[in-house]
């Protein structure tokens, strides 16, 4: 089965020109232009449209045990909601429960996403637990492809681990060409904030905000980037939102220490005004919380100064009633708010279209550059004879306006209602086969395929 795709704007990291795009079977045969059509070739005008390398979203919780619920998407409906905004590949997070094995961990996420998911997927292990046996394990999931171990520096007695724990996994996870990721936050000063507001009789969601100061953020970032500076790993900061985390980002650059950043597209768009005296503001508690508009500031900048190379989603949905859970008390509202479908378009609008971002810098943040960290390009991330036929045709002019009655995601409320875009998704492929057109799914459960990962080619 082959498909040409004809006259589109094609646009990937390094280059920017109106050509075609002929697909045979689940890969990318020829680019160039007039390419003639072989005769069961589909074809697609893409006249007017932009056309992108399919987004990664490499930060992305589906189906996951979390504060006494699970999060609200599977891996058939994250999937695909991700498809239809032009997320071809997202990589979910493995949580090793303490005092457990890596391995059984794996072997519950993949009960859940092989022969369910729609759209490709991969694993980030998260290391809750890091003693000899868990070090014995690192070695066993590189070889499965799973090259990245995500680390919590807070959530303390559920998923936290120590510096101890940390140093002792980074150089684990050196040894064999992996990367060690963080939520960088400290735990400690949370939760001492947070049951400071609770014995004050502070319990709005609100509470959950001022609980996470900018200060919990820059200290954890700084202590993760020191640390990986002394073992010499990998090191990639997920989800940070504000400058004094930056900042220290920065500080590293400057003994010439690379740390990835990842921010999320959240943290961009929207900021902690949306906290109000109400439980409304439950739709955004989720953690690190959002910033000030300075910190959007700081982040856009980042981008464009290359020390922010991902924007991913943090994706963790909870229906409404799930987030009642916290209704008297915001320390137990799950954290978490759905995005995955709408990172690309909301990103594309605010800033390819407000002059924020260049086209080319979008495609490096919803996905080359998050293949290239992650061991993936360039098999995914771009397109290029021989990559996977993952494709995103965008109409840069059409309007629509984002709203929980038409999306796609297993929630029942959306954290941008109403926000108006301009550039719409029009068609996805994925692996040469027309996944999204017009709105309308075409493919189905379980054609997502598990990806495995290789070594960082940053
Ligand atoms: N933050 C969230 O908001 N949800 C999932 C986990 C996390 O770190
Ligand atoms: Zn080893
Ligand atoms: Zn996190
Ligand atoms: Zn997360």
């Amino acid at each position: 089965m082959a498909i040409l795709i004809k006259n589109g704007r094609v646009i990937t990291a390094d280059s920017d020109s109106i050509c075609d795009i002929l697909t045979e079977g689940e890969t990318i045969a020829a680019i160039g232009r007039n390419l003639p059509a072989p005769a069961d070739a589909q074809v697609i005008d893409a006249t007017g449209k932009l056309v992108l390398p399919g987004g990664i979203d490499p930060h992305v919780h589906l189906d996951m045990p979390f504060m006494g619920t699970f999060s609200s998407d599977t891996h058939e409906t994250g999937t695909r909601a991700a498809l239809h905004g032009g997320t071809t590949t997202v990589i979910d997070f493995v949580l090793q429960k303490q005092g457990h094995s890596l391995r059984e961990a794996l072997t519950e996420w993949q009960g859940r996403a092989t022969g369910t998911a729609v759209g490709d997927y991969s694993f980030h292990m998260a290391v809750t637990d890091f003693n000899p046996g868990t070090r014995e394990e690192i070695k066993d999931m590189v070889a499965e492809g799973i090259t990245s171990f995500k680390t919590f520096m807070a959530y303390k007695g559920a998923l936290m681990i120590d510096d101890a724990q940390m140093v002792g996994l980074m150089q684990e996870v050196r040894k064999h060409g992996g990367l060690v990721t963080a939520h960088a936050t400290n735990g400690d000063l949370i939760d001492t904030l947070i049951a400071q507001h609770r014995a004050a009789g502070q319990l709005t969601p609100r509470y959950h905000y001022l609980s996470q100061p900018e200060v919990t953020e820059a200290e954890a970032s700084g202590r993760f980037a020191d640390i990986a500076n002394y073992t010499g790993v990998n090191a990639y900061i997920v989800h940070l939102t504000c400058e004094g985390a930056l900042n220290q980002v920065r500080r590293a650059t400057e003994r010439n220490q690379r740390v990835f950043v990842e921010t999320c597209i959240q943290y961009l768009l929207l900021d902690a005004s949306l906290y109000g005296e109400d439980f409304e503001g439950a739709k955004w508690v989720m953690s690190p919380p959002l910033r000030e508009p300075k910190d959007q500031a700081t982040l856009w900048a980042g981008i464009n100064q290359g020390l922010v190379q991902v924007v991913g989603t943090d994706h963790c949905p909870f229906r409404w009633e799930q987030k009642q859970m916290g209704r008297d008390d915001f320390s137990k509202i799950p954290n978490g708010h759905p995005a995955i479908e709408h990172r690309m378009e909301l990103l594309f609008s605010e800033g390819v279209m407000k002059g924020r971002i260049s086209p080319q810098r979008f495609v490096e943040v919803t996905s080359t550059n998050a293949a290239k960290i992650f061991g993936m390009f360039p098999r995914k991330g771009t397109i290029s004879i021989g990559a996977d036929a993952d494709l995103v045709l965008i109409d840069p002019k059409k309007k629509h306006t984002i709203s929980a009655a038409t999306h796609h995601m297993n929630v029942d409320y959306s954290a941008y209602e109403g926000h108006e875009l301009t550039g719409k998704i029009t068609t996805v492929l994925l692996r040469g086969q027309v996944a999204v057109d017009a709105g309308e799914t075409k493919v189905g459960r379980g054609y997502g395929q598990f990806i495995k990962r290789g070594k960082v080619s940053f």
